[in-house]
């Protein structure tokens, strides 16, 4: 922990020499999501990372999150330096619904408004009509629905949907999964429920319809730190990516917080439920992209002006 202490120092004194906001996803190491917060960046879900990066005065930004984020950062802010610990730092959805393959899928469908999760590429970005993250889109699709409007919608199948689910609206889903919701187990879940019936359920709707339909709350990250720190609760069941109960336990630390289970553990296992690519960013990387300008991301203009639209509207209808 000593090396961590200095590692820490070093990279706050890197950020501040070189005028830069540090932006975190709550999916990341617990001493990033600290040195964030200690250095005037942010800790949040993609669409407050979207838009305190946009706002902010930095001229660098060092995004700590997965590839996408750091995109979305560039796209908005092409004059800032947008840096990420590992650029190899992905996501399984983005992966698995390539630019190309979308673009067929779209084309078609011509009659449908596209509608894509922030999770994607900024080439899959440039083909949306509307960019949506877990926070804003159950509002954004039910206002295309209100005008009538078809849905083309990507990638995450389950987040989808969820919102067709609640919305009614008419929606065609790409088949894209991230691979740390995706394993979280109805069946193993009722147990746990069994043991703890007091326990208030927290899920994220990237998780299989099994699990949401136990939820009490379904929500973003931000909505589900919301409910442990309002809630009257004092056990929670937390149904999505580990790297969250930092900030639980920070902001509400009477709680007594309890990871959902996923394939392959019993109610014993621990820890099983974390991103593997969240898990790539460390103090180490901060320090080596901000001393040596590692990790730059870059989107390319075309792209990025196409891209920017989607965002951008989103941004709008949250504002
Ligand atoms: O699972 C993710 O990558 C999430 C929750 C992103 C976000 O919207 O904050
Ligand atoms: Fe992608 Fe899932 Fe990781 Fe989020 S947690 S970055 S959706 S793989």
């Amino acid at each position: 922990t000593r090396q961590r202490d200095e590692l820490k120092q070093r990279a706050a004194e890197l950020l501040k020499a070189r005028g830069a906001a540090l932006v975190a996803h709550y999916y990341v190491d617990g001493d990033l999501q600290d040195l964030a917060q200690a250095t005037g960046g942010i800790v949040s879900d993609s669409l407050e990372m979207a838009r305190f990066g946009r706002d902010h005065a930095a001229q660098t930004l060092v995004v700590a999150g997965v590839r996408f984020m750091g995109e979305t950062a560039k796209i908005l802010s092409p004059e800032k330096r947008v840096l990420m610990p590992d650029l190899d730092a992905t996501c399984s959805l983005d992966l698995g619904c390539p630019a190309d393959d979308f673009a067929a899928f779209c084309d078609a469908h011509p009659d449908r408004t596209v509608v894509v999760y922030a999770n994607t590429s900024a080439a899959v970005k440039a083909r949306a009509d509307w960019m949506v993250t877990s926070s804003c889109a159950l509002e954004i699709v039910s206002d295309l629905k209100a005008r009538g409007e078809k849905i083309l919608w990507a990638p995450d199948k389950h987040l989808g949907r969820y919102i067709q689910d609640q919305t009614g609206a008419d929606m065609l889903m790409w088949n894209g999964a991230c691979i740390v919701h995706d394993e979280f187990k109805g069946l193993e879940l009722e147990l746990l429920r069994a043991q703890h019936p007091d326990a208030m359920i927290l899920v994220h709707p990237e998780s299989p319809a099994a699990v949401v339909a136990q939820a009490d709350v379904v929500g973003s990250t931000s909505a589900l730190i919301k409910a442990v720190v309002e809630g009257q609760a004092r056990e929670y069941v937390v149904a999505t990516d580990k790297g969250i109960l930092h900030a639980m336990r920070q902001l509400a630390p009477g709680k007594v917080l309890i990871e959902a289970p996923t394939a392959g553990n019993s109610a014993t296992c621990k820890s099983c439920a974390h991103c593997p690519w969240m898990a790539m960013n460390g103090l180490q990387g901060i320090v080596e992209c901000l001393e040596h300008g590692h990790g730059e991301i870059q989107v390319a203009e075309p792209v990025r002006v196409q891209a920017l639209s989607c965002i951008t509207r989103m941004l709008d209808f949250t504002a």
